[in-house]
């Protein structure tokens, strides 16, 4: 008999994949479709690892069973491949990115192979590829043209190490996601998307996703929308001027003790006085050092420094002292403070520290101890407010505010506009050109793409401006007649995945982005599997989608609808792989060592809840091999066996009930108990067989391969091949299971009192003792002799008999 041979199969249905083309669709095609795709990969030059195969594992399991169940699948595959490993490797080596980029696609695409993911190549795409990125540029114009991309100069995240600036999703506790570098604050004028304009709809539309809820709450959290109050305080001395903040707690207002500043509000140096001034500098200069998260840390001592400026009440017309203080966010809100030291816990601290007045206005309980009451209550010290219960209190303070034009309702996010121009060579140039006026212009459809220029040399010089500012030739274009300067920022990568899910359909349409009747059928994508990106990426995708809604270009608003958010695999100690810690497992490296492709994914499936972080465990796929390797033998068994006919009722509950279960968890995508639903009939059909092969074991041992190849589709395609001659196992619908054939036979057992047969009762016979005794008392015929006697004794005889003695 033949050994189980992975490396000689796989292959072998490689190579058959490839050349049938099995996992092409026809985009045109109408038929029920379901469109599975997992987050695109960055080809870095590390290659694969054994994380990114869990992902890649759980989209084809996905896509292979909604194939099974009848429907059209797209499951694409393509390349995010701007960004920084590959400009960095450039500047190190002097390679251009774009030769990096296009080695790296190649190693990959072999590796992938050899997982033997059904991917549809046909689909296949590359964002740093000029046909691609024309129409991210194409995008940038058309948000542009809406007012939905612009330029603005605010104080940005400076990466000093890839000396660029940052979006607000790449800065992780004050440091660099990619880099690690601690960020700094730097002034510049830069291009961002509005994606604030879509904050309401970004925040609601999250309810109708089949997204898990923790990824749902991030994206909550990270729009952060906060109801309150705008209120204006006028600057004494200074007509026609105010400092407006933003308060969730206008009930508060008469208990405003002073104003702060952030140390990024322009007023704050434009307010110091003389005698101030050079302190109020310094602290500023001082405080942009601090990161956000530090400043934020509600354990921080508090600092700040006074201005010498003083604004005024908007209701009691009381001088209020105007302070810069760090723990008030330049980002948020108006980037200034009313603050109220009696009932905010950070305003108290501040307060004590520079001894500024305290007067609370909210009734606190009597039992209250602390100094701060952030809870409801009666208003005191408010003036014609007094005696209200806050709530209401805060309504009509902010409804006098508006009779007064000092104020009114506002709602406030902590989500900012997205921040998407960088000093960087490689990534889509920004399509832009700038007049004599300094006007931005976006270059015409027709004159798209701006290619990317070559250079000679990669890096960055830290001037704020990029790389493409040396390309003097490139620099000079003729726009509408007129002779322009372009813009030489780049656009970040997030742009180009925010779009990709649309490309895929059609990656070749040289005409337009993609097609919108194409796009309304397949889309919204019916999975997207990934680990990542919960709160950058995950949300991007969702704002181009609903302007591409507004622009009519798709007929859905959202691109998504069952996020399939996967844990990470971790090291066996339960650290994080990385190559720096040389704790990263090679996958191509255990698929070669003879256990194959269909091991390591079964593996990766069965190490736990796919949502969960797992730990390696080196043993983990030898045992995979062996239960992959103990199917081979049984089907192999099999055809050098006798067949007997006879029925065999117990082989078709086992297979019957093995199909209910299998089927059920991956409806619900529990990849890992279906494959333990696998594991137990195989157990179960070796246990039957020493019986001999009695029954119908060519339809079970069939059933068996179709429920495995989502799983192991190599060894599911030789074992069908082997059953059945055919090579089609693509295609074949996944088996269905029989409710009838769920149930084993019932076996009688005879129920005496006394040593009288008073019942008999049908039950299952693997029924506890416990279960028998009770049914057995419940019996009509039984309780007419139990009834009102003690019971003394009760006897279960499996299969047989239940024996009850009363007195
Ligand atoms: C007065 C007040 C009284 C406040 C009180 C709170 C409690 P959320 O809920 O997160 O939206 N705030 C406003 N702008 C700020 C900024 N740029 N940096 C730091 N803090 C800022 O928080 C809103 C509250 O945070 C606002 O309401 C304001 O303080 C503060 F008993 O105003 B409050």
């Amino acid at each position: 008999m033949q050994r189980y041979n992975p490396i000689e199969i796989e292959q072998k249905w490689q190579n058959f994949w490839r050349d049938q083309r099995t996992y092409e669709v026809d985009i045109n095609d109408q038929a029920p479709k379901k469109y599975v795709a997992g987050m695109f990969p960055y080809p870095s030059g590390a290659g694969l690892h054994v994380g990114h195969v869990r992902n890649y594992a759980i989209v084809d399991v996905i896509a292979r069973y909604q194939r099974a169940q009848g429907f059209k699948v797209l499951n694409p595959m393509g390349w995010d491949t701007f960004g920084l490993p590959a400009e960095n490797y450039a500047i190190k080596t002097g390679v251009a990115p774009a030769e990096v980029t296009a080695q790296n696609i190649t190693n990959f695409k072999q590796q992938l192979a050899k997982l033997g993911i059904s991917y549809d190549w046909s689909k296949e795409l590359n964002t740093s590829d000029p046909a691609y990125y024309k129409w991210t540029q194409w995008i940038f114009t058309e948000l542009f043209k809406r007012g939905l991309a612009y330029q603005k100069e605010s104080y940005q995240w400076w990466d000093p190490v890839d000396k660029t600036v940052l979006a607000n999703e790449q800065i992780i506790n004050g440091h660099a996601e990619r880099s690690g570098a601690k960020v700094e604050k730097r002034l510049m004028k830069q291009w961002f998307f509005k994606i604030t304009a879509y904050a309401d709809q970004l925040l609601e539309g999250l309810d109708q996703l089949d997204w898990p809820d923790k990824i749902k709450a991030m994206q909550r959290n990270w729009i952060g929308r906060s109801e309150g109050a705008q209120v204006k305080f006028a600057i004494d001395g200074r007509d026609n001027q105010d400092i407006v903040v933003f308060t969730t707690r206008p009930d508060t207002l008469f208990g405003v003790g002073f104003i702060t500043l952030a140390p990024e509000n322009p007023l704050a140096l434009e307010l110091a006085t003389p005698d101030q001034h050079s302190a109020v500098e310094a602290y500023v200069e001082q405080s942009l050092l601090t990161s956000e998260v530090e400043r934020m840390m509600d354990d921080q001592e508090k600092t700040g420094v006074f201005t010498g400026s003083y604004a005024l009440h908007p209701l009691t017309g009381e001088r209020l002292p105007i302070w810069v203080a760090d723990y008030v966010l330049g980002s948020y809100g108006y980037g200034a403070v009313m603050g109220v030291p009696g009932h905010d816990q950070r305003d108290y601290d501040f307060a004590k520290k520079f001894n500024l007045p305290i007067t609370p206005v909210i009734q606190a309980p009597a039992d209250h101890a602390e100094a701060v009451y952030d809870g409801a209550g009666e208003l005191i010290n408010s003036g014609e407010f007094t005696g209200m219960p806050n709530v209401e209190a805060g309504q009509a303070i902010t409804a006098k505010l508006t009779e007064l034009d000092r104020g009114q309702t506002e709602v406030t996010y902590k989500m900012r506009d997205w921040l998407i121009s960088r000093q960087r060579y490689w990534g889509a140039p920004i399509p832009i050109a700038y007049d004599e006026q300094g006007q931005a212009h976006a270059i015409p459809a027709e004159q798209l793409p701006v290619i990317l220029p070559e250079v000679a040399d990669y890096k960055p010089d830290g001037s704020g401006r990029g790389v493409l500012a040396r390309s003097t030739d490139w620099l000079q274009v003729e726009v509408n007649g007129q002779l322009m300067t372009r813009e030489t920022d780049t656009m970040d990568g997030y742009a180009c995945s925010s779009w990709y899910l649309l490309r895929y359909l059609d990656p070749h349409n040289a005409e337009s982005a993609w097609d919108s009747s194409q796009a309304n059928h397949w889309l919204p994508v019916d999975f997207y599997c990934g680990g990542d990106h919960a709160v950058a990426h995950l949300l991007y995708v969702r704002f181009w989608t609903r302007v591409f809604y507004d622009m009519g270009l798709v007929n859905f608003q959202e691109p998504i609808q069952h996020l399939v958010y996967n844990g990470y695999i971790n090291a066996p100690d339960g650290s994080k792989m990385s190559k720096s810690k040389g704790n990263t497992v090679d996958p191509l490296e255990l698929i070669n060592q003879g256990y194959g492709a269909d091991a390591l994914r079964v593996y990766e499936l069965f190490i736990g809840p796919y949502e969960l972080d797992a730990s390696w465990d080196p043993r983990g796929i030898v045992g995979t091999y062996r239960f992959l390797a103990r199917i081979w033998t049984l089907v192999q068994e099999f055809k050098q066996a006798e067949a007997q006919s006879a029925a065999n009722p117990a082989l078709d509950q086992t297979l019957h009930q093995a199909i209910s279960k299998v089927k059920y968890h991956l409806d619900h995508l529990g990849f890992n108990t279906a494959v333990a639903g696998l594991m137990e009939l195989v157990n179960d059909l070796y246990k039957l067989k020493t019986d001999g092969f009695v029954g119908d074991w060519q339809g079970a041992l069939e059933k068996l391969a179709q429920m495995l190849e989502p799983f192991a589709p190599h060894l599911a395609n030789e074992l069908w091949q082997e059953l059945t001659g055919c090579t089609d196992l693509d295609g074949q619908a996944f088996p269905q299971f029989d409710p009838t054939k769920l149930q084993s036979e019932q076996i009688t057992v005879v129920v005496q009192v006394n040593g009288k047969l008073r019942a008999k009762i049908a039950v299952a016979p693997d029924i506890t003792e416990a279960e028998a005794i009770k049914l057995a008392l419940e019996q009509a015929n039984v309780r007419s002799f139990t009834d009102g006697h003690e019971i003394l004794k009760t006897i279960y005889v499996p299969k047989k008999l239940v024996s009850i003695v009363v007195k």
